[in-house]
């Protein structure tokens, strides 16, 4: 087991990786890592909290206070929770740390745990005068962000064109089907960029380090969420698709999805928040909000309350009008009615904890869902409405949506790669002309390595594409392994797509393979830090030779792309 994996492997995303990969990378003298860190922090770091300073714990002036605040937030909330309960990383509530004491504290923070406490210290991210904040910082009583309800999302919603000033039709010439939504992370924006030339459309101001997209039944409307909760509505039949409408839906968020069933297309939205933990429902074509959802209860194992069950994923079902949502810290998943907003109607699901992300099956019936920290994947029939099953797989598995294919040997199958080994599970998802193979792991391939966060393919492609940004070693973070679906005995090929981008100097992280809407093209991220050039590289899927690369001033940070007409009906 190499460095990364011991590090990486004990911290792994349940919402964390910004902490724990930082730290990884660190090691590594790589220039994202502080990026990654600050820009995938916490956004509450200058939200104002309650303070109430515990008498027994060490004093501390309120400066420090603040100071110690910010630092958590940016560093530690991801692991260890908004309210220190604990989540991939140990509880600091101070009934724990208060016995502990400063000096205790002090070397843990310092020095990190092979259980995957990063060294905070000796990695030289903070000195020992923030060393001995942070250990007091932790003994005081965790002050609690504000809560955020219909009347701060009220007050934050704006419809910037209402629908009767819209378009009745399309109004522009691009082909819209093959419109990419691409994140620039740390500007805060994305790109709308045209497949067929290849040329940015425009660049629309998001919100802070956005994180998805995600496009309406019609494939008319695009959501994107950043992490600061802000959802902008883009309106892509305008001349100049622009966003329509506004709202803030919380502290500290990550997912946002639209109704898919029949007669409810574009009908609503739905967004989850880390902060507070709550879903909310919205009006599809305007954002205006209408029913919030708290998430606080119980944990499916041990059965225990939990205050701070952030929402992950949200997937919209295709069998009933049900959006799928994932508490992450609890493990249920939460199949939402929302034909009746008033008589909400809830199946709740016990799967397994941290839940974190998924995709669909190639029948779009069963719900494919990470639950990294417990090193499974719980599906759920959408059309039942019903666990079909837990599988075991590898260490924290992590498929962005995942990857259909049908497997020579087994038939179909639906894979993910691994974040914290180097294993991609191929599990079988046909219960009925491959009953015996349905719901477990018939293959595990060997990838480059550890650090991998997507896994990609299409219905006319015999690629199968596996990332491995968050590796340490640079040459395979900047690269991509490649599988040939009909011989996949034969082991991967490593493209080096960092390399064909002809970028010079920077971390060139290449991440998440995005094909285009015939699926002859796949389009791979070159990630470099904020003030270093980055690129999306466009390989020819049947060749699998360099294409085209793309490059401007404006494509700072690109993370994930979103293909419209595959985004829309859920190809991947
Ligand atoms: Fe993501 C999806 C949460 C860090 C790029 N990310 C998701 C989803 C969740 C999530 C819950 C699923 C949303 C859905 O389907 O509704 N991501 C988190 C975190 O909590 C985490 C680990 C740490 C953080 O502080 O945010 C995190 N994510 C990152 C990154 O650093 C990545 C690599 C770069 C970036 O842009 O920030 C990143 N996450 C993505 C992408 C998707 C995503 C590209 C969508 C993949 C897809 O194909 O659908």
């Amino acid at each position: 087991m190499n460095k990364f994996t011991i590090s990486a492997l004990a911290l792994a995303v349940a919402g964390v990786c910004n902490v724990g990969f930082a730290a990884d990378m660190d090691h590594h003298g790589d220039s994202t890592s502080a990026q990654y860190q600050e820009a995938g922090g916490s956004p509450m770091e200058s939200v104002p909290m309650h303070q109430d300073i515990n008498p027994k714990a060490p004093q501390m002036t309120e400066a420090e206070f603040t100071k110690g605040k910010q630092i958590f937030f940016q560093r530690c909330a991801g692991c260890h929770g908004v309210l220190r309960k604990g989540a991939t990383g140990k509880p600091l509530t101070p009934d724990i740390t208060l016995a502990k004491g400063t000096d205790y504290l002090s070397a843990f923070i310092k020095y990190g745990s092979p259980a995957g406490m990063p060294n905070w210290g000796t990695s030289g991210e903070l000195s020992d005068d923030e060393v001995n904040l942070m250990a007091r910082y932790v003994q005081q009583t965790p002050p609690a962000p504000p809560e955020y309800g219909m009347k701060e999302m009220t007050d934050s919603w704006k419809v910037i064109v209402p629908v009767d000033q819209r378009p009745k039709k399309k109004m522009n010439n691009l082909n819209l089907g093959n419109l990419f939504s691409v994140t620039l992370r740390d500007a805060g924006e994305i790109a709308l960029i045209d497949g067929d030339t290849k040329k940015i459309v425009s660049v629309l101001k998001t919100g802070y380090a956005v994180h998805i997209s995600r496009m309406s039944a019609s494939g008319r409307y695009l959501y994107v969420i950043g992490r600061d909760a802000r959802i902008n509505l883009i309106d892509l039949w305008m001349a100049q698709p622009d966003t329509v409408a506004e709202i803030k839906v919380g502290l500290e968020a990550r997912s946002v999805e639209t109704s898919k069933y029949k007669g409810f297309e574009d009908k609503y939205a739905i967004a989850g928040t880390y902060w507070p933990p709550q879903y909310v429902i919205m009006d599809g074509d305007t954002l205006k909000p209408k029913k919030i959802v708290a998430t606080r209860g119980m944990t499916v194992d041990p059965q225990e309350y939990h205050p701070e069950p952030r929402v992950a994923a949200i997937v919209s079902s295709h069998f009933h009008p049900e959006f799928v949502v994932n508490a992450k810290e609890t493990g249920k998943i939460m199949i939402v009615d929302y034909s009746d907003l008033t008589n909400l109607k809830t199946t709740v699901i016990d799967a397994a904890r941290f839940l974190h992300d998924g995709g669909f099956d190639s029948t779009g019936r069963y719900f494919m869902d990470a639950a990294n920290a417990s090193n499974k994947i719980a599906v759920v029939d959408t059309k039942e409405d019903k666990l079909a099953a837990l599988v075991d797989v590898g260490k924290t598995p992590h498929p962005g949506r995942g990857a259909n294919f049908v497997d020579p040997k087994f038939g179909p199958v639906w894979a993910t790669s691994d974040l914290g080994d180097d294993g991609i599970s191929l599990i079988g998802t046909d219960p009925v002309k491959h009953k015996a193979n349905a719901w477990k792991v018939v293959r595990t391939l060997k990838g480059q390595g550890g650090g991998s966060l997507f896994i990609k393919t299409h219905p006319k492609s015999k690629n199968l594409w596996v990332d491995t940004p968050l590796n340490p070693d640079a040459k395979l973070s900047q690269s991509i392994a490649v599988f040939d679906i009909n011989h996949l005995d034969k082991g991967f090929v490593a493209l080096p797509i960092g390399e064909w981008s002809g970028l010079g100097e920077g971390a060139k992280r290449i991440l998440q393979p995005e094909y285009n809407k015939a699926g002859d093209e796949v389009w791979f991220s070159v990630w470099s830090a904020k003030d270093k050039q980055s690129a999306l590289v466009v390989v020819d899927d049947k060749t699998r030779k360099l294409k085209a690369v793309v490059k401007d001033p404006k494509l700072i940070t690109p993370t994930g792309k979103f293909n419209v007409y595959n985004t829309q009906h859920d190809i991947y």
